[in-house]
C-alpha cells in the first residue's frame, strides 16, 4: 500500500487568474467513495506517480471538478462537469472543493452560504475575496431560486449579495454592471436614506444600509 492510499484528504493552494483577476484560492480534494471503481472516459488519461500529482496536475484546470485516481494502474484523470464514467475497478474518485464551496455543474459556479456571521457589506466582500471569490451576482431567478434553496438558507435573516446603487442612488446593479431584478414587493423602498446595498430577505432582494452586519452568499464563477 501506497502511503496516497491511506489518504482521505488532500489540500492544495493554486495560483488562478480567470475572472477576478489572479488570486490564490485554497482548495481540498475529497474522496468520494460512492463513486469508487469508476473511470473518465477520455484519451486524456495520463500516468502519474501518485494521487498528489495527480490532484495537483487536475488543479490548473478551473472547470475541473473531479479527478480519478487507480493505484494499481497509476491511471489519473480529470474530469469536468461534462465527462461520463464507465466503470473501472480499483479507480478512486476524489471531488474538488473550494473551501466549503459547493460546485453546480447547471448552473456553473461554485457557491457557499456563510450563515451566522455578521459582517457589513464592505467586510463580506473581503471575505469573498480571500476565497478568490465574490458576492454572489444573482442576476437570474434560477439562481436566486439556487441560494434561497440551499439547505442553510433562511428567509428571516438577512444574506448579502454582490450589488449596489453607489453610482447613482436608487439605480441598483450587480457587480456585473446589469440591472437588479427580482425585488421583493415595494423594495427597494431607500427605508433608511441611505440604503445603498441589497440582501436576500424572504426568498426575494432589498435594499438596506451597507452598514449592517448580515449573512452573506460568495461565488466563484467558472464559465
Ligand atoms: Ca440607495
Ligand atoms: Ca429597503
Amino acid at each position: 500500500m501506497t502511503a496516497s492510499m491511506s489518504l482521505n484528504h488532500v489540500e492544495a493552494v493554486g495560483l488562478q487568474s480567470r475572472m477576478f483577476g489572479t488570486s490564490i484560492r485554497r482548495y481540498n480534494w475529497v474522496e468520494d467513495k460512492s463513486e469508487a471503481n469508476r473511470l473518465y472516459n477520455s484519451s486524456l488519461t495520463t500516468t502519474l506517480a501518485s494521487l498528489i500529482t495527480c490532484t495537483a496536475a487536475c488543479s490548473n484546470a478551473i472547470d475541473c471538478t473531479a479527478a480519478t485516481y487507480n493505484n494499481s494502474t497509476k491511471e489519473c484523470n480529470c474530469i469536468n462537469n461534462t465527462t461520463s464514467f464507465t466503470s473501472q475497478l480499483g479507480n478512486m474518485l476524489w471531488r474538488r472543493k473550494f473551501d466549503g464551496f459547493i460546485f453546480d455543474a447547471q448552473l456553473g459556479w461554485y457557491i457557499r452560504l456563510f450563515v451566522n456571521t455578521s459582517h457589513t457589506h464592505a467586510e463580506a466582500e473581503s471575505v469573498c475575496g480571500n476565497h478568490g471569490a465574490r458576492l454572489a451576482v444573482l442576476d437570474t431567478s434560477d439562481k436566486l431560486s439556487y441560494v434561497t434553496g440551499l439547505p442553510d438558507y433562511r428567509p428571516d435573516i438577512f444574506c448579502y449579495v454582490g450589488a449596489m446603487d453607489e453610482q447613482s442612488d436608487g439605480l441598483f446593479t450587480w457587480s456585473t454592471g446589469t440591472s437588479v431584478t427580482n425585488w421583493m414587493l415595494d423594495e427597494p423602498n431607500g427605508l433608511h436614506l441611505d440604503e445603498d446595498c441589497v440582501a436576500i430577505f424572504n426568498n426575494y432582494l432589498i435594499d438596506l444600509p451597507c452598514s449592517h452586519s448580515n449573512n452573506f452568499v460568495c461565488e466563484i464563477e467558472y464559465k
